[in-house]
């Protein structure tokens, strides 16, 4: 009999869905050490925490995020609420003993990820485990990228060029949710989607950004409050009253990685017709490699050893020697966004069954953080150059 793993979790919107339907899936297509329970839902309004427990799965809820963590029966806590909540909560998880699987980015601010850190190293002397979810690591083809830099196919790293590009927030009456308002997010495009790009990069080439020159811009300065909420954007009433936009738009720098190699950044929800374009493009002295998440499937690999003109070539990473995929389906049948939620939990409770940190770890995801108010920190002041 596999032991069971009690999860609790915080949140039921959009990341709440993905990690739920992560919980439920991994141990049907892995063999985990722990078996994973879906033992409690915790969210504010009682009638939809009620409905949301009942369509994903979930046991039994609590109206209080604090009385999920006193439980007894719970072993780890899963925090898919903004970033506002995140220190607090992770925090007295961690000190009361729970694993913590926490969202992206990791904190709203260095001060808190910090904290975070602290107490996931505390933790982890009693047995305690704490990650971040940078679920977009456990793409296959993303995977295989960072395999392939480890193996020395790329030789020495020179460029890094990574974007995120989406465009739910053109529309000018999109309503003013919980990411566009600073003291619940943190930040905008560069937090909710700088962030990944900023983890991914720092990943794949192994070496942390040292330095960077920034540019923040906010194009639509205020927004309908309230109105229809779908899916991230949706639409306001044009007519009714509206409210500050009081986050960044679009993210722009460049940077300097610790192995000497220069990146290229550009995160926005302005890129029309680009709808989740989360880019990674590494050149090195020997290979190069493309991803794009809008064809997740697939790994452009240029290799300089290759006879000449043979130019890019398109690798579908759904071979069962690739990153994950041989749990899956037959060759070339793909994996979808979910896939990386699923994947996370899966390396997570390996880790937590072994006894070994899982990564991202918190001082990783402080890592992005310090990135992230650097780049505050230079388009504050003119995109002087900051260290980080
Ligand atoms: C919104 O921009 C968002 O949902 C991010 O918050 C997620 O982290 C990303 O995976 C998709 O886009």
């Amino acid at each position: 009999m596999t032991e069971p793993l009690r999860i609790g979790m915080v949140g039921y919107a959009f990341m709440g869905a993905a990690h739920s339907h992560a919980w439920r899936t991994a141990p049907r297509f892995f063999d985990l050490p722990l078996a994973p329970e879906m033992t409690a839902l915790a969210g504010r309004d009682a009638d939809r925490l009620a409905a949301a427990a009942a369509k994903l799965g979930w046991d039994s809820t609590e109206t209080d995020w604090r009385r999920l963590i006193e439980r007894d029966d719970i072993d780890l806590v899963d925090i898919c609420v903004p970033g506002n909540l995140h220190a607090e909560i992770a925090i007295a998880a961690l000190e009361a003993g729970k694993h913590v699987l926490c969202e992206k980015p990791l904190a709203n601010s260095v001060e808190e990820a910090e904290a975070m850190t602290a107490a996931a190293e505390a933790a982890k002397a009693n047995g305690a485990l704490a990650m971040c979810g940078f679920s977009y690591r456990r793409t296959p083809a993303l995977s295989l990228a960072k395999r392939l830099v480890d193996s020395g196919a790329l030789g020495e790293i020179r460029h890094v060029r990574a974007q995120y590009l989406q465009d739910w927030l053109t529309d000018e009456n999109a309503p003013l949710t919980w990411r566009l308002d600073k003291a619940k997010s943190g930040s905008g495009s560069l937090g909710d989607i700088g962030a990944h790009i900023i983890d991914a990069a720092q990943w794949i080439s192994g070496s942390d950004v040292t330095g960077v020159s920034a540019i923040l811009e906010t194009f639509v300065k205020e927004r309908p409050v309230g109105g229809d909420f779908v899916g991230l954007g949706g639409h306001g009433g044009a007519d009714g009253p509206k409210g500050p936009v009081t986050v960044d738009d679009a993210a722009v720098f460049t940077a300097r990685f610790a192995n000497n190699a220069v990146g290229v950044f550009e995160a926005t929800r302005f890129a029309l017709g680009r709808k989740n374009a989360m880019r990674v493009e590494v050149n090195g002295s020997k290979a190069s490699l493309a991803f794009d998440f809008e064809d997740m499937n697939s790994l452009w690999f240029y290799d300089a050893a290759d006879e000449p003109n043979a130019g890019f070539r398109k690798i579908q990473a759904t071979e069962p020697e690739h990153p994950y995929t041989g749990n899956w389906w037959p060759v070339g049948h793909g994996l979808g966004y979910e896939h990386g939620f699923t994947h996370q939990v899966v390396d997570l409770v390996n880790a937590i069954g072994a006894g070994e940190q899982p990564t991202p770890s918190f001082a990783d995801a402080l890592q992005v953080q310090r990135v992230l108010a650097a780049v505050e920190a230079s388009a504050a002041d003119e995109s002087r150059w900051t260290a980080v």
